[in-house]
């Protein structure tokens, strides 16, 4: 992994932690930008992961002959090792210990096209709501476009201070369980103070676990490509569960393929 080359101050650090999230400009060189964009953009064209549900569509049921407008991989670095041991992660790596804590360590990474002219908005969710309820989390997630993000194309937006709330009520988009991503309950938070973080190439954000966030469709002639990881401290079981029924009730495609990946190997094991 190479050295990490940034730091952010004591002021963006006590931003993030008083607003639940934090922009910088600069994460990685713009060369190691363009080596990403092309290793992604294979990876999406060929559908990595697709046979193990790991590539999926978030905002649609996932038929294979219908088209996906929010594809999704899972585990990105796993399908392109050309991923690992990138610039990028050593610096988000770095703040985010800054931003955690000294502890907090890779927990995975995931990335997110949302295809020019008809990509579709990831609603607003926080990200505990995907999560395993038994736990408690100390995490954020970093979020690095191949491309600039603006509003037109889907950049992240975030309701300052929603990192204090609990974690609210969401569903299936569309109230359909085999739709994979989660949105928040109508009326369940009031979302009418987003800050909207248009980035150049290289930039990032940063979020907490329980940071409401969104971004729009893209609706620009051009693809808007996110690359995402999630770092945190050791995540701490609790006595009880959260209940979280939404997660209950899934359905996805994706999911079923990877239950049977998972009993596959379970059964490889004994
Ligand atoms: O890239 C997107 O559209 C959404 C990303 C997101 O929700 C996240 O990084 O937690």
């Amino acid at each position: 992994m190479p050295f990490p080359t940034i730091t952010v101050s004591d002021e963006q650090v006590a931003f993030f932690h008083a607003n639940g999230f934090l922009s910088i400009d600069r994460i990685t060189t713009d060369e190691e930008i363009e080596r990403i964009r092309s290793t992604y953009d294979e990876m999406f064209a060929r559908r990595a992961g697709r046979e193990e549900g790991m590539e999926f569509d978030l905002a649609g049921t996932d038929e294979e002959d219908v088209v996906a407008t929010l594809p999704q991989i899972l585990d990105p670095l796993r399908y392109a090792p050309a991923l690992k041991n990138t610039l990028y992660e050593a610096n988000a790596l770095a703040v985010s210990k800054r931003l955690l804590g000294p502890e907090a360590v890779f927990q995975g990474s995931h990335a997110i096209l949302k295809p020019a002219h008809y990509g579709s908005e990831t609603p607003w969710h926080q990200d505990e709501a995907y999560w395993s309820p038994d736990f408690d989390y100390n995490a954020l997630g970093v979020w690095m476009p191949l491309q600039d993000a603006t509003i037109e194309n889907g950049c992240m937006q975030f309701i300052p201070g929603s990192h204090r709330l609990d974690i609210l009520p969401h569903h299936h988009v569309g109230y359909n369980p085999k739709i994979h991503a989660l949105e928040v309950d109508d009326g369940a938070a009031d979302l009418s103070g987003a800050v909207a973080c248009p980035l150049f190439p290289a930039g990032a954000t940063f979020h907490f676990s329980r940071t409401l966030h969104y971004a729009g469709p893209n609706r620009t002639e051009t693809p808007r490509r996110a690359f995402i990881f999630g770092f945190g401290t050791p995540p701490r079981r609790r006595k009880t569960s959260r209940d979280l029924y939404w997660q209950r009730e899934t359905t996805t495609y994706a999911a079923q393929k990877r239950a049977t990946v998972s009993a596959r190997q379970q059964a490889q094991k004994t």
